[in-house]
């Protein structure tokens, strides 16, 4: 199938009809149904594919049937957030496949095997933490503590892959230890690309960040009855939190986003008992993500004690500054002529894989808007075409 084919024959999976978005939960149905669509487009091209102890899929084209190792890996992931947009991780699938078609087309036949890589729960919206596929296969999350993860109806990690009909093995992948490159190629997840008029870019970076639970207790009582001096309202302190987090990463230049909140008893005529909120923070380095979160913490305590609410900060994940392998990035960036060479502050499993220690680059597709994790996240089939051109091209040149 051709390109515009592969992505119309996955367009459908997971799609909300009322919203447009997307709702791709790692080990459920539609998520499944991505994964069988992934065998059956490596199916077709005769690509074997191996699965590991977490589910992680790669698809490999070894067209001399030598060992596979030395391996040149690309792809993305096919989960999404709750709501997201169709391009972000499937964009770097379809196109790996599509490149590899073009190599074939081109009659050119790679030296060193080239795998097709689906990682597992990128987005980190099931077991709240991103790139977990990538952590555990890279060896960057212990296999215990994957263990304990629970998602929101408290279903384990392990259950959850096994149900999905993966044998669980949580932890490093034998998978990578053959593969010496890899190279994601991903929609934009900003406006860089568009504002400098340019169909496709390298990545040279990606910013550090973390995400940070806030539990917010106080005293439950009647939203009637209780004068605004008695009260002990952990909404209050939450919501001064989230103005204090808006401001100090405006102040900063950072990101700062509240973007999941959960209330109990979540009533409207209850002051709640306790409020837990999610913070999402990214900053252009790793002190200033530090000192971000050391200024948002000071002002949610100092709130705290003023309406008598109790606070406990919990640090989910960190992820520190990763620079893409710079010798890569330059052959990235000469083989594909004067492409611009830009940061993200998008999270992926190249950067993990990145720090990890393995050789590691990114292309970016121009989004038109900038708008991703969201339904209206969007790529011109033209520019698509230039991303798979240029994946190939790269391909070509590292897998000589
Ligand atoms: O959150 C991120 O930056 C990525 O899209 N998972
Ligand atoms: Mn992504
Ligand atoms: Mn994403």
């Amino acid at each position: 199938m051709t390109f515009e084919e592969m992505w119309r024959s996955l367009l459908p999976v997971g799609r909300s009809r009322r919203t447009g978005g997307y709702l791709r939960s790692p080990y459920g149905t539609a998520e499944r149904e991505c994964f069988a669509w992934f065998a059956d487009e490596a199916g077709a091209r005769r690509m074997p594919v191996e699965y590991d102890g977490q589910g992680n899929a790669v698809a490999w084209w070894n067209p001399g049937a030598g060992p596979i190792t030395d391996a040149v890996l690309t792809g993305s992931h096919l989960d999404s957030v709750v709501e997201g947009g169709a391009f972000d991780g499937p964009l770097g699938v379809v196109s790996a496949f599509a490149a590899i078609d073009r190599l074939v087309e081109r009659d050119i036949h790679p030296t060193r095997p080239i795998g097709v890589v689906v990682f597992v729960e990128e987005e980190g919206s099931r077991f709240g933490l991103a790139c977990l596929g990538s952590r555990l296969a890279s060896g960057a999350l212990d296999p215990a503590d994957a263990a304990a993860l629970r998602d929101h109806d408290g279903v384990f990690l392990s259950d959850a892959i096994a149900a999905a009909g993966v044998e669980p093995a949580l932890g490093p992948s034998e998978v990578l230890e053959r593969v010496s490159v890899f190279v994601e190629l991903h929609v934009e997840q900003g406006r860089d690309l568009v504002d400098r008029g340019r169909a496709a870019g390298v990545g040279a970076g990606i910013w550090p960040h973390g995400r940070y639970r806030f539990d917010f207790t106080g005293e439950a009582n009647h939203a009637g009855t209780t004068a605004m001096g008695d009260r002990h309202d952990p909404m209050l302190t939450y919501a001064m939190t989230a103005l204090a987090a808006n401001k100090q990463a405006r102040r900063i230049g950072a990101r700062a986003t509240f973007g999941r909140v959960e209330v109990e008893p979540n009533a409207t005529n209850a002051i709640p008992s306790r409020v837990a909120g999610w913070l999402d923070a990214r900053a252009e380095s790793a002190d200033q993500l530090s000192a971000l979160l050391e200024a948002i913490g000071t002002q949610a305590i100092d709130r705290a004690a003023r309406d008598g609410t109790g606070l406990e900060l919990t640090t989910e994940s960190v992820s520190g500054a990763v620079g893409f392998d710079p010798v890569l990035v330059r052959k990235l960036a000469a083989t594909l002529g004067d492409v611009p060479v830009i940061a993200t502050g998008a999270g992926h499993d190249a950067g993990i894989l990145s720090a990890a220690g393995h050789p590691t680059a990114m292309l970016f597709v121009r989004n038109p808007s900038g708008v991703s994790h969201s339904p209206a996240e969007h790529a011109e089939m033209a520019d698509c075409l230039v991303g798979v051109e240029a994946l190939a091209t790269v391909l070509a040149e590292l897998a000589g």
